[in-house]
């Protein structure tokens, strides 16, 4: 394919431009017919002193400094050589040394364009720009040029609606991903919400359990005496009391077993005694019997009414039983370790049991509450700076701590969440969408791997450890002029959107890896190319939705239809 070194402009046709089309000299575009229309003479259109007879025009003969006097030959030409050609509004420009963009091929069938005057009557068909062979009207070296732009538009139109409709697929997963993104924002604005109401529900607990907590604390401070860790010595003496009495009950069940069985023994023997006493024969005169008879009657005589134990019995019964069974001394009451009663506040409690109860626990409040005031003053000893901590304060600690800590591991990720929202991800927040989804391609001897927002990487296919070619850290824009395929793959011209990894891997001898990843339109996401520009320095091409433009239909394409 011929190297195209100059300007290629589609031209703008309007209906009065057409009507004039007939009367314009060989290689003039629509848009500057207005300058040929004097049927006296014609004024060269950069240099308006220079005035020529319109035989002059496209006589082969170079009379205006601009070329404008040969729009349809290559007489001209040697002016581009001195300056480069300008582009179509250069036509109204005073300084510009060329005032015409090129010859002008009509492409019935097809799109109107310019060629370079060089190319014009220089024996090569350039079909690319001029598909009607116009620019070859002299038929230099028998060369003849035929109208190919039929056939030639035909296939660009097929080409076009295969492209249009891969445009129109790319826009529609682009919009598909804005769509995600704003999905995406919107859960994290939602998210950012919810964790604002939990953290406002947990600092009121947070502040209710601190609350709590020096409440608890403070209290504490009231207690007279404070023993390590095993509970008060009203406490201790309590737990020895229960298991002395315990004991003593023990000790009291058997001996009312032991008595109860004697008691039975007696009774037994009396009865023997008393049928003895009864059934002996008084005519046997033996002196041992009298004596024990007599005996047994002094016995009886002396015994009298027997004793009525029942109300003995009964309260040994009650006493018998367990104390959680009977009415006995509720020890739970005189066991627990917080109970404030203490040995030493002994003699206040004694005072305070004088009083009828609501009034006792006023002047307990009371008493503490001194007590707590003197400490404040420094007046009585602080026992909080005692070392220890007891249950109840250590409790109400981890409570309140417990939720504060919930406050910031919440305040952490709001934080989180709230930067999130300002950061950068692209014009319609589209990256959002992608973000941590990643692309790879084989190139040589390497996979490459471009994760989007993520990190760029070269894996070696012979084996070995990956290496990251940067971090992303930015967007950026770069003009680029390049080729498309044919595939439609490649940058093409213009302003393109870059993303640029930084700080990768440090490269020997060299700075650290960096990627400029370069976006272009395409239908999906693909590394089209690779390319190590500097040691260490990549550049990668990359095709995706996420930068295409609703099209807009060049009015080339409109000039073409007008003038079929
Ligand atoms: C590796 C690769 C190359 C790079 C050299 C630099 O071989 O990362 O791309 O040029 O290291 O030493």
């Amino acid at each position: 394919m011929r190297q195209i070194d100059a300007l290629v402009l589609i031209g703008t046709l309007s209906t009065s431009i057409l009507a004039a089309e007939s009367s314009r000299p060989r290689g003039v575009g629509p848009e500057y017919a207005k300058f040929y229309k004097s049927t006296d003479s014609f004024t060269c259109i950069s240099n308006p002193s220079i005035k020529l007879s319109p035989s002059q025009i496209n006589d082969d003969y170079c009379d205006c400094p601009d070329g404008s006097d040969e729009p349809g030959t290559s007489a001209c030409t040697y002016i581009s050589t001195l300056s480069p050609p300008q582009p179509l509004n250069a036509a109204t420009s005073k300084n510009a040394s060329l005032a015409l963009p090129g010859f002008y091929c009509k492409n019935k069938g097809h799109t109107p364009s310019y060629i370079p005057h060089t190319y014009v009557n220089d024996g090569v068909c350039d079909y690319e720009i001029c598909c009607d062979g116009s620019d070859e009207w002299a038929g230099v070296g028998s060369t003849k040029c035929e109208d190919k732009c039929k056939e030639i538009g035909k296939e660009w139109r097929k080409l076009d609606e295969i492209r249009q409709k891969s445009a129109r697929a790319a826009l529609q997963k682009k919009a598909q991903l804005v769509k995600e993104a704003a999905a995406l924002r919107a859960g994290v604005q939602s998210n950012i919400g919810k964790l604002q109401a939990e953290i406002q529900v947990q600092e009121a607990k947070a502040a209710e359990l601190k609350r709590v907590y020096e409440e608890v604390e403070r209290r504490e401070r009231g207690k007279v005496v404070k023993s390590a860790g095993k509970g008060s010595k009203v406490t201790v003496l309590a737990g020895l009391a229960k298991a002395r009495v315990e004991e003593l009950r023990n000790a009291l069940t058997g001996i009312v077993t032991k008595r109860d069985t004697l008691k039975e023994r007696v009774a037994k023997l009396e009865t023997i005694l008393a049928t003895f006493k009864e059934e002996r024969n008084p005519n046997f005169n033996d002196e041992g019997v009298k004596r024990a008879v007599q005996a047994w009657e002094d016995y009886a005589a002396n015994k009298g009414a027997e004793a009525d134990d029942s109300a003995e019995d009964r309260d040994i019964e009650s006493i018998s039983k367990p104390d959680s069974e009977s009415e006995g001394i509720n020890w739970a009451e005189w066991e627990t370790e917080d109970e404030e009663s203490d040995v030493e506040a002994h003699l206040v409690y004694k005072f305070e049991e004088y009083l009828p109860a609501p009034v006792r626990t006023w002047v307990h409040q009371r008493l503490t509450d001194l007590r707590i005031l003197l400490i404040e003053n420094g007046i009585l000893a602080d026992n909080a700076n005692s070392g220890s901590e007891s249950k109840a304060v250590s409790d109400a600690r981890s409570a309140y701590q417990t939720v504060n800590d919930e406050v910031g591991t919440k305040q952490a990720s709001l934080g989180e969440l709230e930067a999130d929202l300002t950061k950068d991800y692209g014009t319609d927040d589209i990256f959002r969408a992608l973000k941590d989804t990643c692309v790879s391609k084989d190139s040589g001897e390497y996979e490459y791997e471009l994760c989007w927002l993520g990190g760029t990487k070269q894996k070696s296919k012979k084996g070995g450890g990956n290496t990251g070619m940067g971090n992303f850290v930015r967007f950026d824009k770069i003009y680029v002029d390049e080729e498309v395929g044919a595939d439609g793959k490649g940058l093409g011209q213009g302003e393109r959107t870059v993303l640029m990894y930084e700080n990768g891997q440090h490269c020997w001898n060299g700075p650290n890896r960096q990627t400029t990843v370069v976006l272009a339109c395409a239908e999906t996401d693909e590394i089209w190319k690779v390319q190590e520009q500097e040691k260490c320095m990549y550049r990668m091409d990359v095709g995706t939705p996420t930068v295409c433009e609703k099209e807009v239909r060049s009015q080339g394409d409109k000039a073409s239809k007008d003038e079929l």
